[in-house]
């Protein structure tokens, strides 16, 4: 019984249909040999699927809970792909996903009100976690900075809003205070200190979406982390970025934002060892400098000055989005263990913490570049 307490929303949601069954409905090169669940992000759920002549594609269901119009989700996909092939000069097979038709035409197969697309799976790649050194988070700040530079010319209303507000951090706070006022799993009192600190870094949740001068709207990635991008086996450059479930209108600086909390540490998301979790100025350098070596030319001077400031606004986002889900039973990110909702806020909120104390070295740096 505790077991099934334990199982958390997305798996209970988790469908029962079988995923070489749902394998079978798109157009692979050969018969399917095998499926298997791979570890890729918090929300959907993704399989490998290899085929007898050694096809591999990776299949995905769409989280409906989370993604509520997957048809206007895969139309983003859809256009941003194309838009991005067109752009790529070289390699084009290895540096821009390519989705695979279903059987019945189109790129999304639906079954029981489950939604599933599959991608050609791109050999000789891996992921990192987290940030090993300068070199990783250059190449990684230039992969995203190019993903910007070249959707610049797509007009960005001609993307649907996936997720309605994803990165509205006044609106996260709200949902955050909802849910410590609810407190509907008794855990508001274990993580008093962490709702204190959220409480008291309030204002910087109006720092982007209420900046002096507006940003430009621009389209963005808006899931900017580390493990987003593909880096080839071989010459270790960042090759091709994924996830792109949230690529949408938004701000540079969600993303900035998000490279800064997922690429300044060295460390994992949801490192316990809280002493470890510190901006390293040689990783943020070398992250700027990548991201700058393709976008410097388009920021604009409010943009530009806000740079730091956003990877203190998205690492506090995330903070409370984590804590909100902790106060509302662990719903909405998928973990590995109990209470690993917590564990992700503190190291957040220490982050935090550590870019509050390293913030004028850090605009010194962006100075300079
Ligand atoms: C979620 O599913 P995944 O890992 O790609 C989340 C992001 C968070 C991220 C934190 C739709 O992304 O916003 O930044 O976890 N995606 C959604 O790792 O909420
Ligand atoms: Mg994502």
């Amino acid at each position: 019984m505790w077991f099934l307490l334990e199982l958390n929303y997305s798996v209970l949601l988790r469908s029962q249909l079988d995923p070489s069954h749902v394998a079978s409905h798109f157009l692979l090169d050969s018969r399917i040999h095998s499926a298997e669940q791979v570890a890729a992000g918090h929300i959907n759920d993704s399989y490998r699927v290899l085929t007898e002549d050694g096809g591999q594609y990776l299949l995905q269901r769409i989280n409906t809970a989370i993604f509520r119009d997957p048809v206007r989700l895969m139309e983003n996909i859809e256009r941003v792909l194309d838009h991005l092939s067109a752009k790529c000069e070289s390699e084009r097979e290895r540096r821009v996903l390519r989705l695979i038709p279903t059987a019945a035409g189109g790129f999304c197969y639906e079954r029981e009100d489950t939604f599933w697309r599959m991608y050609w799976f791109i050999d000789g790649t891996y992921i990192h976690r987290a940030v090993e050194g300068p070199h990783e988070a250059r190449t990684a700040g230039a992969a995203f900075g190019r993903f910007q530079a070249m959707l610049a010319d797509l007009p960005p209303h001609l993307l649907n809003e996936t997720i309605p507000g994803f990165h509205d951090t006044p609106s996260r706070f709200q949902l955050f205070e909802e849910a410590v006022a609810g407190d509907a799993f008794r855990r508001a009192s274990e993580c008093a200190p962490e709702i204190s600190f959220a409480m008291s870094r309030q204002p910087l949740a109006e720092w982007l979406v209420n900046a002096g001068p507006p940003l430009p709207v621009r389209i963005a990635h808006n899931d900017a982390k580390i493990s987003n991008i593909l880096f080839d086996s071989e010459t270790h450059e960042a090759l091709c970025v994924v996830d792109l479930d949230t690529v949408m209108p938004g701000t540079s600086l969600y993303d900035v934002g998000d490279m800064m909390r997922s690429m300044t540490t060295g460390r994992d998301e949801d490192e316990r060892d809280l002493s470890l979790v510190n901006v390293r100025l040689d990783l943020f350098k070398a992250l700027a400098e990548g991201y700058l070596s393709q976008m410097a030319d388009r920021l604009l001077t409010s943009e530009r000055e806000l740079l730091v400031s956003s990877g203190m606004v998205i690492t506090y986002e995330q903070g409370i989005r984590f804590l909100t889900d902790y106060l509302n039973g662990d719903v909405y990110y998928r973990q590995a263990f109990p209470a690993q909702n917590l564990q992700r806020t503190r190291a957040q909120f220490a982050l935090l913490k550590s870019m509050e104390d390293h913030c004028a070295e850090m605009e010194s740096l962006v100075a300079s570049i």
